[in-house]
């Protein structure tokens, strides 16, 4: 299985993606947990780029290109050598946080987004795709209240609120691969609901 968690600003993937972690331990499986923009060396290299503050003029394209860029590394690497030998991977965002950053939030046209997704990775598609849905007040309160902003979070409300649609629309279209889940709720009924959502995959 191929699984990716996605969310908005401050949904808790980080909270969560632990306690995904130990439910599929616990179930026996053999885990590789990695993340995007990152994942190998070279793509932590990338990362930094992206998400610090030395490039805050970067252009939207070399934006785009670098995160995948970064994502044929990881994919060639990390997640297909884990997929071939049986493991199961567990993905922090990966082309869906394109589709929403890229496409909604700044813009970009999303033939160009499939284009690039087709190129770097072929057929290969996630299995299972968690949205960690949360309403974009709640969800930069809680961010604000955690850290320094990096270069995507000192973005403003309209440009989470379209990252946000484009992850309604996109998991809406598609109810094999997404499971919406309500963020916006306390911690112990988000991973009530992650836990039935879990549990199905497992049966
Ligand atoms: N990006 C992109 O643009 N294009 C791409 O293709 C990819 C990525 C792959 C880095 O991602 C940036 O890269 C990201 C999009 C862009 N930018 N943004 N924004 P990241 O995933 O590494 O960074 P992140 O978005 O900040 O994720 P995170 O670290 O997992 O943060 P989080 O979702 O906010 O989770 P958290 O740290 O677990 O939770 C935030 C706080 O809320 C924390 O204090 C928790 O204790 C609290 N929390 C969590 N859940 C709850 C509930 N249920 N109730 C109350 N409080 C809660």
């Amino acid at each position: 299985m191929f699984i990716t968690v996605e969310g908005s600003e401050g949904a808790g993937k980080s909270t969560n993606l632990e306690f995904i972690q130990e439910r599929l331990q616990a179930a026996g499986k053999e885990l590789v947990m990695t993340r995007e923009p990152g994942g190998t060396e070279l793509g932590e290299e990338i990362r930094e780029l992206l998400l610090g503050h030395k490039h805050d003029g970067m252009s939207d394209d070399c934006e785009l290109l670098l995160m995948f860029a970064a994502r044929a590394e990881h994919l060639n690497r990390v997640i297909k050598p884990a997929l071939n030998k049986g493991k199961w991977v567990v993905c922090d965002r990966f082309t869906d946080a394109t589709y929403a950053y890229q496409g909604g939030g700044r813009g970009i046209p999303m033939q160009r987004i499939e284009a690039l997704e087709n190129w770097v990775q072929g057929e290969l598609r996630p299995d299972l795709t968690l949205f960690l849905d949360v309403p974009v007040d709640i969800g930069m309160k809680r961010a604000g209240e955690r850290s320094a902003p990096d270069r995507f979070e000192r973005q403003q409300i309209d440009f989470f609120e379209r990252v946000r649609t484009c992850y309604l629309e996109r998991a809406r279209s598609d109810a094999v691969r997404y499971r919406i889940i309500d963020a916006g709720q306390s911690l112990e009924d988000v991973q009530r609901d992650i836990a039935k959502v879990l549990t199905k995959v497992l049966e």
